[in-house]
């Protein structure tokens, strides 16, 4: 490599490393909303609630990094949350973790996560800050103990009205009212992928600057791919339409399966490589297990931005209006050529029914 070429590689490994992440989410922001200039109120706001979701992301990750050597940090805390499932030590520090950055910071007034049955208020943020943060904060606890990788998943709405009564009753809106999404994957590296409706981007934790380096910029999902992500241990539990399209992936050439049992890990894949992720509705959750308002539609949000569909196999999830905080969808995301296959095997067994009842095998 000659001197200029040189000179050229280190300006171009500079720039990059000088992106912030607070940066590029103003300048993506003031794009998104065609405002005037950096200076605006709302894209200087995203940027700023961004900048502190990293710092939550940098927390988690830090103590995700040494739990199996800490005391108190792996394992159940001996309590339910309000979806019935028991909370792990991790899920309760998370989501604390994201509380606290909010304080104090004048930006979020709510908070509404997996963990919590009401949404959590910051009354000292609510004069100035409008927003709220839905989260996941760690998705895939399951695989905490195991040290496999879990992430976190986030979305941003603006609050509408003044929520008088407390219920947060504005938040039962379509996907389409968030202004940003994002999520934390805690894998090899930290990543955090985030879009503000002008595209999808990553950025990877640098531990040694302890900042969020840009990775890539305007990801884009193949149309399809070999992988479909399932958990195939629901089988006798699915509505015949998705054992079809499961028997279907079985007997023909070029599928292979996935499933790591963290949402986020398995997401993350197909969005960069292609191919289907399924939590169908089961027998004994019919409307599947994964919650809309932080976690279906944030990721449903960052799929049609990288140029994918996310369905709940009747609908597309960003249409979808849930009736109450913790709203559970089926979920079908990823290539689109992939995720109307599904659908086309869900539409395939509606018509037969409507014509011949089928029995339940
Ligand atoms: P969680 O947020 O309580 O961890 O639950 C969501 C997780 C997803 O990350 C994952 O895809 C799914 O649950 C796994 O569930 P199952 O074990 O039923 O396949
Ligand atoms: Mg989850």
């Amino acid at each position: 490599m000659g001197n200029s070429e040189q000179t050229l590689t280190h300006e171009l490994t500079l720039d990059r490393d000088c992106t912030t992440l607070s940066r590029h989410v103003l300048q993506q922001t003031v794009k998104t909303l065609h405002a005037s200039s950096l200076l605006s109120p709302e894209a200087q706001d995203i940027s700023a609630i961004m900048n502190r979701i990293a710092l939550a992301g940098k927390l988690i990750a830090k103590r995700l990094s040494r739990a199996g050597l800490m005391a108190d940090a792996l394992g159940f805390t001996g309590e339910t949350n309000v979806q019935g499932e028991s909370v792990k030590r991790m899920d309760l520090y998370a989501n604390e973790v994201f509380i606290s950055v909010f304080k104090q910071s004048g930006l979020v007034c709510r908070l509404a996560s997996e963990e919590m049955e009401d949404p959590y208020y910051i009354p000292e943020n609510c004069p100035i800050g409008r927003y709220t943060l839905l989260y996941d904060p760690i998705d895939g606890s399951s695989n905490v103990d195991i040290n496999l990788n879990v992430g976190s998943i986030f979305s941003i709405r603006q609050q509408e009205g003044e929520d008088l009564d407390g219920k947060a009753q504005d938040l039962l809106q379509d996907g389409h009212k968030q202004l940003a999404a994002g999520y934390i994957l805690y894998g090899p590296s930290t990543v955090l992928v985030y879009s503000v409706g002008n595209g999808v981007h990553s950025f990877i934790l640098d531990p040694s600057l302890g900042e969020f380096i840009l990775a890539e910029e305007n990801i884009k999902i193949p149309e399809h791919g070999p992988v479909y992500s399932v958990n195939e241990g629901n089988f006798w539990q699915w509505e015949e339409s998705i054992r079809d399209y499961n028997r279907y992936v079985h007997r023909h050439e070029g599928y292979t399966a996935r499933y790591s049992g963290a949402l986020v890990g398995d997401f993350h894949r197909i969005l960069l490589q292609g191919g289907v992720f399924l939590y169908p509705g089961t027998v004994k959750k019919p409307e599947g297990k994964l919650r809309l308002l932080y976690e279906t539609a944030p990721l449903a949000f960052l799929m049609e931005q990288a140029g994918g569909r996310a369905s709940t196999g009747r609908e597309d999830i960003l249409d979808f209006v849930p009736q109450k905080l913790h709203q559970r969808t089926p979920l079908i995301i990823g290539s689109t050529e992939d995720v109307s296959l599904v659908e086309s095997f869900i539409q395939d067994r509606a018509k037969r029914e409507e014509t011949e009842p089928i029995a339940v095998q």
